[in-house]
Formats: structure tokens, sequence, C-alpha cells
């Protein structure tokens, strides 16, 4: 199944051809992308941040991230198929063009990239990072119960062999601590904080780690309506949306719930398709279906953004 070479935005890739990808991307279009390395992951391999957009003093920032969990592979695709779409529409379509003339975007393509690797060489469903500890045996932290937003209080757990684990402290995985320092170097920039997931086409946003609601739930629910309805234009594909605690499941640690409380109020975790069906395993013939749909809600998103 492993491709030896050659990127296609419309099957899964490879860490290694999604590495190769970031940095073709950016030479071909070194007027619209530039990338830099924001630390490293456990296993030391680099991770690298994008920004797409054209150059301009003090512009406002959307950050957004994909692959949190190994497994969730339509989640990488879809960062890989945005920045495609920044590049073929930039100058073509009129609203892309007023996006990447007015903001930045920068893009994570992958955030857990040692476990995104294992999932292709040794366990198709694995979800954690790949860190090691004294004391244990077993493997890996969920990055998504690692921040410090009500850090490991519920829907999570302590025990390091569980799925859930939230790790021997918050930032304790090198991805979440380069993830959480970029983002606390660039708050004054940063509007908006996006991190794709799947499956289960929902929309959340905070609060995760509480039955608290955000201060803006209003303006957050309402914007969550209005960009589902966007997406569902496309192809139908319905989504829910609200607080993640009573839309998903109460769970803390999660990097949305951390950039809201960062002072970041657009912050929203998208769970890509499908509602179980395939569920992580979807496949490639979803990809552009998946990723256009998608696209419409970023946009929808971003616009919004812009203008607020
Ligand atoms: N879902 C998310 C998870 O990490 C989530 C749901 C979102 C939890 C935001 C906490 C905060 O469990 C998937 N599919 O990973
Ligand atoms: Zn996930």
């Amino acid at each position: 199944q492993v491709r030896a070479t050659g990127h296609s935005y419309e099957k899964y890739n490879t860490w290694e051809t999604i590495e190769a990808w970031t940095q073709q991307v950016t030479s071909e279009n070194p007027d619209l992308i530039s990338r830099r390395t924001i630390g490293t992951t456990f296993e030391g391999r680099a991770m690298y941040l994008l920004k797409v957009g054209k150059a301009g003093p003090n512009k406002p920032a959307i950050f957004m991230d994909c692959g949190f969990h190994a497994r969730e592979w339509i989640s990488p695709a879809f960062c890989q198929w945005f920045v495609r779409e920044a590049i073929r529409t930039y100058g073509h379509e009129i609203h892309m063009t007023e996006l990447l003339d007015e903001l930045d975007f920068y893009v994570l393509p992958v955030v857990n990239i040692d476990g995104y690797i294992y999932t292709w060489t040794k366990n198709r469903m694995w979800r954690k990072t790949r860190s090691t500890q004294a004391g244990t045996t077993c493997i890996g932290t969920d990055p998504n119960r690692n921040f410090d937003a009500g850090w490991c209080q519920i829907g999570a757990s302590r025990s390091p062999c569980d799925e859930t684990y939230c790790g021997p402290a918050a930032e304790s995985e090198r991805e979440t601590k380069a993830l959480a320092n970029f983002i606390r170097s660039n708050l004054s920039s940063i509007k908006a904080y996006l991190t794709i997931h799947s499956y289960s086409q929902m929309m959340l946003y905070p609060y995760s780690y509480d039955y608290k609601l955000p201060e803006n739930n209003a303006e957050l629910n309402a914007l969550a309506k209005a960009t589902v309805k966007e997406l569902a234009t496309l192809h139908g594909t319905k989504y829910t949306y609200g607080p993640g605690a009573t839309t998903i499941y109460p769970a803390a640690g999660g990097s949305d719930d951390w950039a809201y409380d960062q002072g970041i109020k657009y912050s929203f975790t998208f769970e890509l398709r499908d509602k179980g069906r395939y569920g992580f395993v979807l496949p490639e013939s979803q990809i552009r279906p998946t990723c256009e749909e998608t696209m419409l809600a970023i946009k929808h998103l971003a616009r919004y953004v812009l203008e607020h």
C-alpha cells in the first residue's frame, strides 16, 4: 500500500511525501508561502509550519493545524488541500484573493508526525504521540489531552496505557509544547485557532473541559450555525455544532479550549467526515468531496473573522 513517492491531493500521502511537498510548494510559491520549523517531535523530526498569505505589514492571522491524532488521515489531507486551493485560486477567485491579501494562514500540516508514520508502518489505528517515559512500557500521550486547559480533570486518563492519557504534565510532549510556544509568541496577530480532526461531522467550540460557556457563546453558536450551513451547500453533508462538552463529550486538555483561554476568541475543532461508516479509514474517493466542502466552511469562517 505504501507508495515510494509522488504526492497526490486525492490520496493519503506518507510523511516522507508530505515533507517533500512542504518544501516544493514553498519553493514554487515564494510570493505566497514561507516555511519554518517550530520544533521537533519526540523521535526528532522537524515540525514544519507554512505561512500562507501575501506579504504585508501587521496582518492578522488564522492558525490551523491538522494531524493531532495519528489515525485521522483525512485531517492532514485537508491541510494539504487548503494550501493547494490557496495557491491555485489566489488572483483568480475574489474571496480567496481578498483573504490572502488581508490575512495570513499559519498551516501546520501534521502535528503528530511520529504517530502518523506509525499508522502507516505498524498500526493504522494509533492515536497518540510516540513518546516513552520511565516507569512504563506503554507509549504515547494524547496530544489533545495535553494542553493546559483544565488539564486531566475530566474525560482524560492518568494511565499511560490509555488512549486518552493526558501525559505526565501539561505540554509534556515536544509537539504540543512547540505548538503552544508558537501561539504564545504570536498572540497579537492570531485571531482564530482551528484544529482539524475526524470523524463525526461536528463543529465544536469551547468549552470541553467544563460545562461553562464561553463569554461569546452566542456569537460562536451563530457563526458555527452559518458555517455548517455553508458547508452543507455543496454535497448536503450535515454537521452538528456546539460547545464540546455537551456536543461530543467532556474532555480536558484540548487545544481549542487552551487557545480560547489565551484570548483567541474564535477557536474551533472540526470533526470531518464521516459519521462512522468508514470512520478513521475514510476511502480516498472521499478526500475530494470532504475537502471541497470543508474549504467552503473555512473560507466562510475566515471571512467572518476578517470582518470582525
Ligand atoms: N475528537 C476530539 C478528541 O480529542 C475534542 C474531541 C475536541 C476533545 C476538543 C477535546 C477538545 O477526543 C477526536 N476525534 O479526536
Ligand atoms: Zn482527533
